[in-house]
């Protein structure tokens, strides 16, 4: 996989949105964010019919900047729409029952300890999310931050395995997160909650090419 896509990774649900959704997407998309997951989770969020409807508008808008779309847990709905890959957590289903399937899909899985760590990258994952990092106010059943020292840790036992942070992740620490050995940050609030997310996304953006 291309570390590149993990640079400015945007994560979105209908909820976490203070205006139009797709408005904020595109906005996100225009400013250059170089992937985006669906996670359409929560209180209040959209189910059946309009989630479905939701996540085909999501897809269209990121083809046509030629960004990722990720689906997050919902693998049966990544099949269906054909998405770009999908994004799982340790409570989801387990990764080799479906990794075959999902051959040439992007597939990332999110890990808290080395042991995590080591048993996504054994079952297929092509990248895994790290984090908290920093206190969230976006996950409600989100672990204690785990710190930049842990994310130092994963990077050293795993050198060159593409590793985006989440959680908490700000235009001010994002530099902090990518020194740390993150090849990328995931945000949800700070881009959903930006008045101007044009230049929040060039704020994040990382200033050096990867690779
Ligand atoms: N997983 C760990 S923290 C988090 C998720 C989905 C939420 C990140 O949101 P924010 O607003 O960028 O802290
Ligand atoms: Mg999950």
């Amino acid at each position: 996989m291309n570390c590149n896509i993990l640079n400015v990774y945007f994560i979105m649900g209908t909820i976490n949105c203070r205006k139009d959704p797709l408005e904020t997407l595109e906005e996100a998309l225009q400013a250059g964010i170089t992937c985006f997951q669906l996670r359409e989770k929560g209180e209040g969020s959209l189910t059946g019919k309009a989630y479905e409807e939701f996540a085909r508008a999501c897809q269209k808008m990121c083809q046509a900047y030629q960004v990722p779309f990720i689906v997050n847990d919902d693998v049966e709905l990544a099949f269906k729409l054909n998405a770009d890959g999908f994004h799982i957590g340790q409570e989801d289903l387990a990764l080799p029952i479906f990794r075959e399937k999902a051959k040439g899909k992007i597939v990332g899985v999110s890990v808290h300890n080395s042991r995590e760590m080591e048993q996504a990258i054994l079952n297929g994952a092509d990248y895994v999310g790290i984090g908290p990092l920093y206190k969230t106010q976006s996950k409600k059943d989100a672990k204690p931050p785990a710190g930049l020292y842990f994310l130092k840790a994963i990077r050293k036992q795993s050198a060159n395995f593409p590793i985006v942070g989440i959680g908490g992740i700000t235009e001010e620490n994002a530099n902090a997160v990518r020194s740390s050995g993150a090849d990328g940050v995931s945000v949800i609030s700070v881009i959903c909650h930006s008045e101007d997310i044009g230049q929040t996304v060039k704020n994040l953006l990382s200033k050096k090419k990867i690779n």
